[in-house]
């Protein structure tokens, strides 16, 4: 996912072209926005941390960008892409140390295992939207 944050500063292109220049290839995507019912879902497994309610605020704030990304190792690489899921501590170059602010606000989602990966996007998208 491209967060609310992301869309909101107009980065959705730049996002995009660094994702596609790292050799992952889009087979799903949209534009939405999630209810609070689907953030809370999402993030279920967040559900008694104490960040949990702003969590879910932010995310429902605005329109996201959901894909899924196919590529060889694409869990691991999306990750060290992306950095750090604290910006500050991403490293240079990374797309979370470029475009996000903190780490509640830290521009873009990527799933943490092939399993995770299967579950979300099938959260996001019907099998015939996938290609
Ligand atoms: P990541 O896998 O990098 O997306 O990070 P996590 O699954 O640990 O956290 C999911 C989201 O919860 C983060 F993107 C932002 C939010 N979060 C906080 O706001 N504060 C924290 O201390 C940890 C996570």
């Amino acid at each position: 996912m491209l967060k609310p944050d992301a869309v909101e500063n107009g980065h959705i292109g730049a996002i995009l072209d660094k994702i596609t220049s790292a050799g992952f290839k889009i087979i799903a995507m949209k534009y939405t926005q999630l209810s609070k019912r689907d953030a809370e879902a999402f993030y279920a497994i967040h559900k008694d941390r104490p960040f949990f309610g702003d969590l879910v605020s932010f995310m429902t704030r605005g329109p996201i960008v959901s894909a899924i990304l196919e590529k060889d190792n694409a869990v691991e690489d999306f990750r060290a892409l992306i950095g750090a899921t604290n910006p500050a501590e991403a490293a240079e170059g990374t797309i979370r140390k470029l475009f996000a602010k903190d780490i509640g606000e830290n521009a873009v989602h990527g799933s943490d295992s092939d399993e995770n990966a299967a579950i979300e996007g099938a959260f996001h998208f019907a099998g015939r939207d996938v290609y």
